[in-house]
Formats: structure tokens, C-alpha cells, sequence
């Protein structure tokens, strides 16, 4: 028998913009969030009173020594997520990682054994996979409805790094890792595209580009998406290396062509992940930004929306949604839906298969990511290594 998700008791680590995601989200599902760690105190007790946070925990350790806690959720920097995660598993806790899982594929794979050997539930926030049209066209193309996938195109773009006087701790690679963009956006872009078509990316060729070669950066924290709002501080002059933007040619397991443009500096894109995915017999095409309806294309027929509604949709992907067609599912639900898959697995105890992207999905990420960046270093076409 499933537990009721109100027995189950959490704890997050990170304030920043995915910490508020993850409270508001599991807010919803009606899971206890018993505490919420910063990285200082000071700073979650000022984060905790202006976005109405759970109570503030002083340090990680604490957090992971509160037996009542079963499950973490990592929303930190990314170059914490390997040492926070080992730890979490260490404590016997349950974890739920923001993307990137980690910032090389060797902590990746490290990560996954290691969660494997521990036997706890192990998430990575793809969040959005949990758009309900994805899964949508996900069911559409396994079911064989559209025919076999031949050509998949789009991409991720926003604006909010547009100007060099943009920042955010994901622009200093210490912290975000080597890749920015790519691992930033581009990951997530990807796994749309393994998850609705079933199919692998195995080869790449890209290029990355660093528009800015220097940035004119604010001193001190800045939040994601926020740095239009800073007004007028102490600045100081950075060289800049990481990825802007990248265009990346693909091929799937199945022989399908790819192309795919990655971009952090496209004015008036806000948050645009889009994709195209061509098959045998129709299409079908989606974006962010208009999020509720999925584009189908015929030859013989004229074309057709199939907007988002569980009454018609395939019942996986009516699973994801919580509203009635009509009243509009955004970024935010996307949370809800992916953690109500996670807690559904552990409210049932872990037994059969995750049916939400896993450990395993983060590795398979950081290996494509990890294949772009080589490409682009070497010029030439790269095999991913699984
Ligand atoms: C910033 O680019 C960001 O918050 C990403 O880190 C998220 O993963 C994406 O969902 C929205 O944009």
C-alpha cells in the first residue's frame, strides 16, 4: 500500500531560484519540507522571509543528521552537487538533483553507482520532460502513431546573458563547470529529445561560441534571471571562456538527423526551448512558449493543434497534468509533475521501475554534453560514449 505523500518529510539545500521551484512545487503535493539550508545562514534567513520559505536549517550536516528526513533536494551550484549528493546517499537519504547531476562524467558515473549500491530513489530534474504535450509526443512516436523519426530540429534559447554586464554564478566555471550554455539549457533540450523519441544521440559536431570574451560583472550575488534589475554597484572586469551560445549537428541511434542552435544572448527569447520532430508519415512541433498546443503536421490532411487536454490526451501523459484543458500548465507545474512521479516511487516503497529521469539520465546528459564540447574542441564529429 502507497504511504500518503503528507507522511513524507524532506529537506532542500540551495535558496537561490530552483530552491523556491522545488519548495512551491512539493508545497503543492502536500510533502513536509522540514528545512531548507543556504549557503549562509544570514543569507537563507534573508531568502527563507522574502519568498516564504521552510524554516532555515544552519548547515547541510544538520540537515542530513534529522532522521525525519528521508529525502534531499540539491539546488545548489553545480560543482556542490557530487560532494552534497554523495553525502545525502551516505546518510541514507533519498535525492533529488537539480541538472547538471554533476560537472564531468567521471563524478556522473561515480554518482550512479554509488546510488545503485545504496538502493535509494535517485532523480535528476529534467523538469521539462514534465510539459504535458511532451509527453504527449512522447507516447505519440512510441506508439508509432507518427511514423519513424527522421529529422529533429530547434533548440534552447534565452536572454537573460545577454549583455556583458550580465551575471550569475553559472558564468564562473569554478562553479557551473567547464560548458555553461550547453550544460546549462542544452541538457535539457537533449533530454526532450531522447525521451520523446526513444532514440540516443550518438554522434555530434559542434561549435561553441563566447561572445563575450570579457564580462563588466556586479561584485557579489546575483540571481539567476536577475541581472537587469541590479542597479548601479561596484563592477569588475572578467575573462570569459564559457559558452554563450552552440550550434550542434547530431545523428541518433535510429540513423535520424539532428541540428540544434543553444543560445544564453538571443534578445526577446526569455526561456524558448523548441523542437521540430519530422517522422515517416507526420510531425510534430512544440515550444515553450506556447505550451499548451502541439503542432501536428500531415501530407495528406490538413494540419492539426492537439491542445493540451487529459480528457484526450494518452493517460501518461494525462498523468502530468493537474489542471482541466483550457486553464493554462506552465514552467511550475513541470515540477509538480516530476516530483509526484518520485514520490509516487517512494511512497510505494521503490519497488518496480522509475518512470521519471534518474541518475542514469544525468550521466547519459553529461556524456552529450561532454561529446559537444570535444567536438568543438577537436573540429570534428565525435562519438558519445556511453
Ligand atoms: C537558467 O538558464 C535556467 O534557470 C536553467 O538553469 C534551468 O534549468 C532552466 O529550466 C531555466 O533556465
Amino acid at each position: 500500500m502507497a504511504r500518503s505523500f503528507q507522511d513524507i518529510t524532506v529537506g532542500i539545500v540551495g535558496t537561490g531560484f530552483m530552491g523556491v521551484a522545488h519548495t512551491e512545487a512539493l508545497r503543492r503535493l502536500g510533502i513536509r519540507i522540514k528545512g531548507i539550508v543556504g549557503s549562509s545562514p544570514q543569507r537563507a534567513h534573508e531568502k527563507a522571509a522574502a519568498a516564504n520559505l521552510p524554516p532555515v536549517v544552519d548547515t547541510y550536516e544538520l540537515l542530513l543528521a534529522d532522521r525525519e528526513i528521508e529525502a534531499v533536494h540539491i539546488t545548489t551550484p553545480n560543482h556542490l552537487h557530487y560532494a552534497q549528493v554523495v553525502a545525502a546517499l551516505d546518510a541514507g537519504k533519498h535525492v533529488i538533483c537539480e541538472k547538471p547531476l554533476a560537472v564531468s562524467v567521471a563524478e556522473g558515473e561515480d554518482l550512479v553507482a554509488r546510488a545503485k549500491r545504496a538502493g535509494l530513489v535517485h532523480a535528476v530534474c529534467f523538469n521539462q520532460r514534465y510539459y504535458p504535450i511532451v509527453h504527449q509526443a512522447h507516447t505519440m512516436v512510441s506508439h508509432g502513431d507518427l511514423g519513424a523519426v527522421r529529422l529533429v530540429s530547434g533548440g534552447y534559447l534565452q536572454d537573460w546573458l545577454l549583455f556583458e554586464t550580465d551575471w550569475n554564478w553559472r558564468l564562473e566555471s569554478e562553479k557551473g563547470g567547464a560548458l555553461r550554455a550547453v550544460a546549462d539549457i542544452g541538457s535539457h533540450w537533449f533530454d526532450n529529445i531522447e525521451f520523446i523519441t526513444g532514440h540516443k544521440v550518438v554522434e555530434v559536431i559542434a561549435e561553441l561560441h563566447t561572445f563575450h570574451q570579457q564580462r563588466n560583472h556586479p561584485v557579489g550575488n546575483v540571481e539567476t534571471f536577475s541581472a537587469h534589475t541590479v542597479g548601479d554597484v561596484d563592477r569588475i572586469v572578467e575573462e570569459m571562456s564559457s559558452d554563450d551560445a552552440a550550434g550542434v549537428l547530431f545523428r541518433l541511434e535510429n540513423g535520424a538527423r539532428g541540428t540544434c542552435t543553444i543560445s544564453q544572448v538571443s534578445a526577446g527569447r526569455k526561456n524558448f526551448l523548441n523542437w521540430e520532430i519530422d517522422c515517416a508519415e507526420s510531425a510534430v512541433a512544440w515550444n515553450t512558449e506556447n505550451p499548451e498546443n502541439l503542432w501536428i503536421g500531415h501530407r495528406g490532411q490538413p494540419n492539426q493543434i492537439f491542445k493540451r487536454d487529459p480528457g484526450l490526451m494518452h493517460p501518461i501523459a494525462a498523468a502530468t497534468a493537474a489542471y482541466p484543458a483550457g486553464h493554462v500548465e506552465g514552467y511550475p507545474d513541470t515540477f509538480r509533475a516530476l516530483f509526484a512521479d518520485v514520490y509516487q516511487h517512494i511512497a510505494t516503497g521503490a519497488s518496480g521501475a522509475a518512470h521519471y529521469p534518474t541518475f542514469a539520465d544525468g550521466l547519459r546528459s553529461l556524456q552529450v554534453c561532454d561529446a559537444i564540447g570535444r567536438s568543438s574542441h577537436t573540429r570534428s564529429w565525435v562519438t558519445v560514449t556511453d
